[in-house]
């Protein structure tokens, strides 16, 4: 019998809502303020529900909005059946929900449960003593005479060990001290994530992104970590652990498969070697995950803030090879940006000179492109990176972490300020700008992180009054695409340019229809080899083009074929 790895037509053709729908990423504390707090509340977005729909978009994923001391922005959770209180409360997710199915649009919850917030009640309980019934919720580790128990070292720098005082052993935090992982081991854990799921899933919700979840399980001989091997990534070091894909399936068969609704698993680690494993049609556990192939392209062995230079090259053949590896079996998850990385367009694009012209571009790359695609907040209207200028400017745990022990190294605390305002995750979260009203009109008080001073030129109100902007753009794309299912089902083959290596190429094609994309990821015009069709592009970001093999610099062009 053929291995399902060799039967292709198992993914083939099985049309599903999620492949042909478009998500849209809102971080709470971001997205609107709506009482001059200064954080981004539910009423906020509850206000923009008519902005998201006449978007297009067909998914909301909301990132944490549950109960917690915020150590990591939500992403520690202290109670996974209440509202953050600066955020809301129930009546209020009540009402968004409901609004956004009146509006056809469906919300992904994120589910974070690899760890909790240390106030959450279980690890108060668990940290009392060692007989308490909690106790097992979480990962403990005696003293290794007198050391810590391994090297195993936290995602935001420092060991991943805390010592606890009242019963004389360390807790594993994989994130920061405040962030206790849970001991997916004890099924009483994996029953009470089951409950919780189930409570939203009965609210109505769509589904869940799901945080971490490619670390839920643990090496349990807690063996050091080579760290050279794993060149300096915790991802790699702690992911696929033993018992993920029988956790992942008792999830599915206890809760998942109950639902008609979507998953998709974040798994840093998550290489193509592994990603069949979780969305593999035959497997039963998520439908997709964000791999990070082109989204850690910049980390070096020391992590983010000691970034390497990436290239061109390397980050078209990501996209190739992931295209490839779960083109047949699962399905692939599109982004460029998410609430833990700089704006996509100062990262992939040029922010300056061709603002418009490379978000247009990207935003091509992501509707075209076999998979389904995600927008990040605010990269509709092209935001760009903020100048922060000092440590006071950034608010983000890993920043401030770095930074600390950067410090406390003897290290030029300039270098670190300057390297973090390239590549620290707050870039993503500073407000989303609204209007050009101070703060973007995103807080009629103090913003909790300041507001890219850009918002006089780069805002929704002003996008929307210009038939060329950015926005616009997305709105076409996303019709577009939903016009022709090609695009989503459709095969991929990526097509060499002999000329030059800006280039970015492929066609998408199946019974009904072909087409073309053409991308220039280049600040430079280049005259290509392609075999260009004759006639005008469907869509192209470029108001006339005057010779057909010559594109302009980041000129993006979507020919339909037949
Ligand atoms: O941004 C990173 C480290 O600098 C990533 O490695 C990131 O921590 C990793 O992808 C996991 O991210 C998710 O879990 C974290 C949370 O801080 C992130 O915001 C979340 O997306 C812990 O819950
Ligand atoms: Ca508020």
């Amino acid at each position: 019998m053929a291995k399902p790895d060799q039967i292709p037509y198992i993914r083939r053709m099985k049309n599903q809502w999620w492949k042909e729908s478009v998500i849209y990423q809102i971080y709470p504390r971001s997205f609107k303020d709506s009482n001059g707090d200064g954080v981004g509340d539910l009423n906020g977005i509850i206000q923009k529900v008519p902005y998201l729909s006449n978007l297009g978009i067909d998914i909301l994923w909301l990132s944490p909005i549950y109960q917690s001391p915020n150590d990591d922005n939500g992403y520690d959770i202290s109670d996974y059946y209440r509202i953050m209180t600066e955020f809301g409360d129930m009546a209020q997710f009540d009402e968004l929900l409901a609004l956004l199915h009146q509006h056809k649009i469906r919300l992904v919850m994120d589910l974070v449960v690899n760890h909790t917030s240390d106030e959450h009640q279980w690890f108060q309980q668990a940290r009392q003593s060692k007989d308490n019934p909690f106790h097992d919720y979480y990962i403990w580790q005696e003293a290794l005479q007198g050391q810590l128990p391994n090297n195993w070292k936290s995602f935001f720098s420092g060991p991943a060990w805390e010592w606890n005082e009242a019963t004389q052993e360390y807790y594993l935090h994989l994130f920061t001290r405040r962030q206790a992982d849970l001991n997916w081991e004890n099924p009483a854990v994996r029953q009470e994530v089951y409950k919780m799921m189930r409570f939203w899933l009965d609210k109505g919700i769509d589904g869940f992104r799901m945080d971490v979840i490619s670390l839920i399980s643990k090496d349990l001989s807690f063996a050091d970590k080579d760290w050279q091997a794993v060149a300096g990534d915790p991802g790699a070091a702690y992911a696929n652990g033993p018992r993920v894909h029988e956790f992942l399936q008792e999830m599915h068969r206890e809760v998942l498969q109950h639902y008609d609704i979507m998953t998709i698993g974040e798994g840093p680690g998550i290489g193509l070697e592994h990603a069949n494993d979780y969305v593999g049609a035959d497997r039963h556990e998520l439908n997709m995950v964000f791999h990070f192939g082109h989204m850690f392209i910049d980390f070096s062995e020391e992590g983010r803030f000691i970034p390497m230079k990436w290239s061109r090259r390397d980050f078209f053949r990501i996209f190739e090879e992931w295209d490839q590896a779960l083109g047949e079996r699962g399905w692939n998850s599109l982004y460029l940006g998410n609430h833990d990385f700089p704006r996509m367009l100062s990262r992939w694009g040029n922010d300056t000179t061709y603002r418009k012209e490379s978000a247009k571009l990207l935003a091509t790359l992501l509707f075209t492109l076999r998979g389904t695609p995600g927008i990040y907040q605010g990269d509709e209207i092209g935001m760009t990176n903020t100048p922060f200028q000092k440590i006071e400017d950034f608010r983000d745990v890993d920043t401030l972490n770095h930074y600390r022990d950067w410090v406390a190294a003897g290290k030029d605390p300039e270098t670190f300020v300057r390297t973090a305002a390239w590549v620290g995750r707050d870039h993503a979260r500073t407000p989303v700008l609204w209007d050009a009203s101070p703060n973007g009109g995103f807080t009629e008080g103090e913003p909790w992180i300041m507001a890219n001073p850009n918002y006089p030129e780069i805002n929704v109100e002003a996008a929307e009054a210009d038939p060329d902007s950015i926005l616009h753009y997305y709105r076409k794309l996303i019709r577009y695409r939903k016009e022709h299912k090609t695009l989503v089902y459709g095969e991929t083959e990526v097509l060499r340019d002999a000329a030059d290596t800006a280039i970015y190429a492929f066609r998408r094609w199946d019974k009904q229809a072909e087409f073309l994309t053409v991308l220039n990821f280049g600040n430079d015009p280049i005259s290509s080899d392609l075999a260009f069709p004759a006639g005008a592009p469907a869509l192209t970001n470029y108001p006339n083009i005057s010779q057909t093999n010559l594109l302009s610099p980041w000129e993006a062009r979507v020919y339909q074929i037949r």
